[in-house]
């Protein structure tokens, strides 16, 4: 059979895939993208080079890319490539999918069976000088962050050991030290988890090693002036159910959730971890220490947001539990016992997606305001010229304002459906808050996607411009700024 993607219900229409790379020298625009945001945004996703191998592969096991948009005095560029992943390459070579279900090596072609898994689609960060695309079950890659073409694998001078680096390490906005972890860190589910220290010059200067109590999905992390926190998602795994011929995760409501603190001079001893009911934990916003007590501001889900993520007993996906709550939770680290107390952030907010934001000036310190996409239900998706989505839909960038509980938004449009959003600061030191929020819509009418710009503090005057694409983009997971202090943009 000839090379097509008819079969695959998740590729069609807008998230057929792309398979091509592009440049575009002064992108067309809509309205005025204003002259003072200099700097680059790039984002990173996932497309497919080859049909899977096997039907209901999780989506999370598509070839990465990486995109950027370029901004310089009221300009836009646009530049787009494949991350040449060894596994990226090997299947170009051998012009087939070698590489089978997601985290799945039983699941390989046998000429693939001990080759890197890394698909490096899912964050693309700019640190210590280098800019590098993230998988949580792989190292980093590094890219080159003005051709976007790919050096390789990046161990940090070979001081990596952990075979594992998650897609969210955390940058602390005043130290410019990186904190990041690997889980899986010796291997498939071994329940060892590395913690590393990266200084601002993208250096390890200390690393420690601990024990998970369980083997689950640690997708992200907090971090804050004084401590580390790591929670484990309600997902499971184990060798029956790889041999079994199975994605690597299953939604396990039998699972705690679990949360490590540690403090940020801390050793293997200072590890504590707390218990709490079964939660699809996936990302987080950010965490406050206060004395001895740390919070965690995050979004939960109370069950599992991702249908292509089965039901550990296999029952079937269950949708009341991909609404999620932003909520304050709170560990008392003088408390002899492994619970936390929670308050819920906005009381009258659900939302079906958790990628929220910072002005990421205040990562790891006490912040204001936070963004994300939502779902405005005063101006619904045109849900029959919308086309068939894994995902809701959401219409809306929204800012929280934590000091006064309101939130406001702007609704980009009836048949747009938002990316995560990222803000941008108007000048380096603008106070927080003040600068732009920037992110990628699908217009299903056009087929085409769109880059939005609205001023963070006027939310409700409206979009200030649009960069039109003149074809779809990628179906994107994360993106990240870098100012031109860190990539130059003339
Ligand atoms: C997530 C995404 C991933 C993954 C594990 O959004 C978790 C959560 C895009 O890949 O591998
Ligand atoms: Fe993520």
């Amino acid at each position: 059979m000839g090379l097509n993607f008819s079969s695959d219900p998740t590729k069609q229409g807008f998230f057929a895939p792309l398979r091509f790379e592009a440049a575009i020298h002064d992108c067309e625009v809509e309205g005025e993208v204003p002259s003072d945001i200099a700097g680059t945004f790039y984002r990173c996703g996932t497309d497919r080079q080859y049909p899977p191998r096997y039907p209901n592969d999780a989506l999370f096991n598509e070839d990465g890319f990486v995109d950027m948009f370029r901004f310089s005095n009221g300009h836009v560029d646009f530049r787009s490539r494949h991350v040449r992943t060894e596994r990226f390459v090997a299947e170009r070579k051998a012009r087939r999918a070698l590489f089978g279900l997601y985290r799945n090596r039983l699941t390989n072609d046998p000429s693939v069976k001990d080759a890197s898994l890394n698909t490096a689609n899912t964050n693309v960060v700019f640190h210590g000088g280098r800019l590098l695309a993230l998988k949580e079950s792989d190292p980093p890659t590094e890219m080159d962050p003005n051709t976007l073409e790919t050096k390789g694998p990046w161990r940090f001078d070979g001081k990596l050991d952990s075979l594992t680096f998650t897609a969210h390490p955390k940058i602390d906005a005043v130290t410019g030290e990186m904190i990041a972890f690997g889980y899986e860190a010796k291997g498939d589910l071994t329940d060892d988890v590395a913690l590393y220290w990266i200084d601002k010059a993208g250096k390890i200067t200390r690393e420690l090693w601990f024990k998970a109590p369980a083997i689950g999905m640690m997708h992200d992390m907090a971090v804050s002036e004084h401590h580390i926190v790591i929670p484990i998602a309600s997902y499971s795994t184990s060798w029956e159910r790889l041999k079994s011929g199975k994605v690597h995760w299953a939604w396990n409501p039998e699972q705690p959730l679990y949360v490590a603190v540690i403090p940020r001079d801390g050793e293997s001893k200072d590890v504590r971890w707390f218990k709490g009911p079964a939660a699809g934990l996936i990302h987080t916003l950010n965490a406050i220490s206060e004395g001895d007590k740390v919070h965690l501001d995050t979004p939960v889900f109370p069950g599992n947001p991702f249908p292509w993520i089965e039901n550990w007993d296999g029952t079937p996906f269950d949708p009341k539990g991909a609404t999620c709550t932003i909520r304050r939770w709170t560990f008392d680290l003088n408390s002899k016992d492994d619970s936390w107390t929670e308050s819920i952030l906005f009381p009258k907010f659900a939302n079906g997606t958790d990628l929220i934001r910072l002005d990421d000036r205040y990562m790891c310190h006490p912040y204001r305001y936070s963004y994300l996409q939502i779902k405005d239900p005063a101006k619904p998706f045109d849900e029959a010229r919308g086309g068939k989505r894994r995902m809701p839909a959401m219409n809306a960038y929204a800012r929280f304002d934590n000091a006064t509980g309101e939130i406001d938004s702007v609704c980009v449009g009836e048949t747009h459906a938002l990316s995560e959003v990222q803000f941008v600061p108007r000048k380096k030191d603008s106070p927080e808050g003040d600068g732009y929020l920037i992110g990628v819509a699908n217009n299903f009418a056009e087929m085409k996607s769109e880059l939005i710009i609205a001023d963070a503090m006027r939310l409700s005057e409206g979009v200030l411009a649009r960069v039109k694409m003149p074809f779809r983009l990628h179906s994107q997971v994360h993106g990240n700024w870098a100012s031109p202090d860190q990539v130059a943009v003339a």
